[in-house]
């Protein structure tokens, strides 16, 4: 089974773990397309978070408690730049961490695409998946409020998502194309899945890379989402801010809704809800999505891995 997921950082990241334990199992073979919305330049370093998420949860590394960054990673250089005044104080590049992105950063100063330096990072460790970034074009978020506009990071890490946007951009986004092997790689799939990852900031950059959301259209695969509602809530993080902006109601249905069914111009032909929004099977349904209540909280590696299972039986798999 070829299977192709499209993800962020902290949902995605966790949710790509338990898919590749099952994908492994099964002799198949899983490529990631992850989000490069946001990408950023910090202390002369280039910065790929949900990439860097993906990667490290993926080797096993990652700091399970925080869902970002190296499990058990230090701040003596954090410390070092402070002092020089380098950098955002309010924004932690732990000492692992910070080799990564030297390592990228290096790579990239010789010449490499983004796409390259990510294939020589994940050389490291068995993921067990083909990590590709949804772009090589540089993308990063940027949040226009009233007063200005900041970096996504700026306004979520230091703001804490309490500035109320008018809306998030990626500029040159129009201009960008899918990276290489991710066209191909949704072309062949068997199954694709959309993580349970924030739609608007996550999920919505990768779609509107020009020809993504097309080819996932044209895929043979059947297309499954989870939702990262439950209950008209994130389990965490901001996506309830990022909904209202994009005028979408907070909830397992209305993302559905923003996403679309595939036979109606959208992208997903199945989704799957939490047992505490049952009630909304109905409205999804009657969107032309096939509707699965499951319990979506990735708990622990178990309820993960079985949410897995289950959104690859959506699709027949
Ligand atoms: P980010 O890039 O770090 O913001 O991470 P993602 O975009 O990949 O994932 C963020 C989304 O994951 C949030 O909207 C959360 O609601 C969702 N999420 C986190 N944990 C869970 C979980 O256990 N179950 C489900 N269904 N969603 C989750
Ligand atoms: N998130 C934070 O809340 N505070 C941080 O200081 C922080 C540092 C950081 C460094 C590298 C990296 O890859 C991710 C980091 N994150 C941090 C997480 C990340 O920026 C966000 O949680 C997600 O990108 C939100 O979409
Ligand atoms: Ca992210």
């Amino acid at each position: 089974t070829r299977v192709v997921l499209l993800a962020g950082g902290v949902g995605g990241s966790t949710f790509a773990g338990g898919l590749r334990d099952e994908v492994r199992e099964r002799g198949g073979e899983l490529t990631v397309v992850c989000n490069t919305g946001d990408d950023l330049w910090l202390s002369g370093l280039r910065l790929q978070p949900d990439v860097d998420s993906m990667l490290y949860s993926l080797a096993g590394v990652k700091d399970l408690r925080q869902g970002w960054g190296r499990a058990g990673d230090s701040r003596r250089v954090a410390d070092e730049l402070a002092a020089w005044g380098v950098g955002w104080d309010w924004f932690l590049l732990g000492d692992l961490d910070l080799g990564a992105h030297i390592a990228r950063t290096s790579w990239l100063r010789e010449g490499l695409t983004p796409s390259q330096a990510i294939a020589r990072l994940q050389t490291r460790w068995d993921l067990g998946a083909t990590l590709l970034p949804m772009t090589d074009t540089e993308v990063d978020t940027h949040v226009v409020l009233d007063s200005g506009r900041m970096h996504f990071q700026e306004w979520w890490t230091r703001h804490r998502a309490r500035l109320e946007p008018v809306r998030f951009e990626n500029p040159g986004i129009a201009a960008s194309v899918p990276a290489p092997g991710v066209l191909e790689a949704i072309a062949g799939a068997d199954a694709i899945l959309v993580a349970p990852s924030n739609p608007v900031v996550s999920i919505g950059p990768i779609l509107a890379v020009p020809g993504l959301a097309d080819g996932l259209r044209a895929a043979s695969a059947r297309v499954v989402g989870v939702s990262p509602i439950i209950g008209d809530a994130p389990v965490r993080g901001m996506a309830d801010v990022c909904l209202r902006v994009a005028g979408v109601p907070c909830t397992a249905a209305g993302v559905a809704g923003h996403y679309g069914a595939r036979a109606d111009g959208g992208i997903l032909d199945a989704w799957l809800i939490a047992e505490e929004d049952a009630a909304a099977a109905a409205s999804v349904a009657a969107l032309g999505i096939a509707s699965h209540v499951e319990p979506l909280w990735m708990s622990d590696a178990v309820r993960t891995r079985a949410l897995a299972v289950a959104a690859l039986r959506a699709v027949g798999h």
